[in-house]
C-alpha cells in the first residue's frame, strides 16, 4: 500500500499557520473549533426554504453552499440574511457558480449582475478550461475583499472529462497562481501530487450519500468514510442526502449530525494512521 498522503496526516488546526488567504484560514478554524468537515448543498429553490435549511443545519457545517441561480426570489436582502447567519452561526458561504468564461467576462459576472456574488459569498469556484486568465480576472475582483476561489479539478459525474492530464494540469495551474487567492479544489481526492513542504491545498469533494449510490442523472455518491479516510479530502459537500430527508425540521437538523459526525470520525481515523 502506499504511503499516506501528507496533507492528510495534519489535523485541520496545524494547516492554518500554512495558509495566507484569511477565508482558508477561516475555514480551517472553523473545522477546528466545530468539529466539523461537512458541508451543506442548499439546493433548494426559494430563500425561505434555503433559508430555513440553512437555520436547521448551521450549527453541523462548516460551510454552506449555494446556487443562487435557481433561487426564484433571490434579492441581496437574502443574500445579507445567508451572511448574518453564516456570523451568529459560524460557517463560510460557498457559493458554487462554475466560473468558466474569459477573464473579463467572469470578473463582470463575479461583481455585477443581479447577484454581485462578491459582495457576499466567501468563496467560489471557476472550471479551468478557458486557461489563467479565468483566475487572474476572478482574483482582481476577489482578493481584495479577502474572498478565496477552489479549481474544478475533477467532477462526481458518469463520463465527466476532467480527468487525468486535465486533472493534472489543473494542479500545476493552481500552483503557478500561487496560493492567495485559489486555496484548493473541487475533486474526489488528493490531487495535489507530491506536494512541496509548507504546500497546502483545501480539497472539497461533492458526491456525498450515506444512503444512495447515485441519481437517474450520472451522480455517483460515495461515503464520508471513502471521501475522507479512503481519498483523503478535507470537506465533505452533502445536499439532498441531508436537505431531502423526509421528517421535517428535525429529521434534517439530525441527518445533518450524523453526516458531521460520520465525517469527523473518518478524519480522526486518517490522523491516527501515523
Ligand atoms: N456538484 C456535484 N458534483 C461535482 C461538482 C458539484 O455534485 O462534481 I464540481 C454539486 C451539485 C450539487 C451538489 O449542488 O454538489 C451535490 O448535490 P447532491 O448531494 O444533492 O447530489
Amino acid at each position: 500500500m502506499s504511503s499516506p498522503h501528507p496533507t492528510t496526516l495534519k489535523p485541520y488546526a496545524e494547516r492554518i499557520e500554512l495558509h495566507t488567504n484569511p477565508t482558508a484560514r477561516r475555514i480551517l478554524e472553523i473545522m477546528d473549533r466545530k468539529k466539523t468537515n461537512l458541508a451543506v448543498s442548499v439546493d433548494v429553490t426559494t430563500t425561505k426554504e434555503a433559508l430555513e435549511v440553512v437555520r436547521r443545519v448551521g450549527e453541523s457545517v462548516c460551510l454552506v453552499k449555494t446556487h443562487c441561480d435557481i433561487i426564484e426570489d433571490f434579492t441581496l436582502d437574502f443574500a445579507n440574511e445567508l451572511v448574518k447567519l453564516s456570523k451568529e452561526l459560524d460557517f463560510v458561504i460557498f457559493e458554487d457558480r462554475k466560473f468558466a468564461d474569459i477573464g473579463n467576462t467572469v470578473s463582470l459576472q463575479y461583481s455585477s449582475g443581479h447577484h454581485r456574488i462578491s459582495s457576499w459569498s466567501d468563496l467560489t469556484n471557476a472550471h479551468p478550461v478557458p486557461g489563467p486568465g479565468i483566475i487572474t480576472g476572478l482574483s482582481q475582483v476577489g482578493k481584495p475583499l479577502g474572498r478565496a476561489l477552489l479549481l474544478l479539478a475533477e467532477m462526481s459525474s458518469k463520463g465527466s472529462l476532467a480527468t487525468g492530464s486535465y486533472t493534472e494540469q489543473t494542479y500545476k495551474m493552481a500552483k503557478d497562481a500561487g496560493r492567495d487567492f485559489v486555496i484548493g479544489f473541487i475533486a474526489q481526492g488528493r490531487v495535489d501530487t507530491n506536494p512541496e513542504k509548507g504546500e497546502d491545498w483545501i480539497i472539497m469533494s461533492p458526491g456525498v450519500g450515506l444512503v444512495s449510490k447515485g441519481d437517474k442523472l450520472g451522480q455517483q455518491y460515495r461515503t464520508p468514510r471513502e471521501v475522507v479516510y479512503d481519498a483523503g479530502a478535507d470537506v465533505i459537500i452533502v445536499g439532498r442526502g441531508i436537505y431531502g430527508i423526509q421528517g421535517g425540521e428535525k429529521a434534517v437538523k439530525d441527518e445533518a449530525e450524523r453526516y458531521r459526525q460520520e465525517g469527523w470520525k473518518a478524519y480522526e481515523e486518517r490522523l491516527a494512521r501515523k
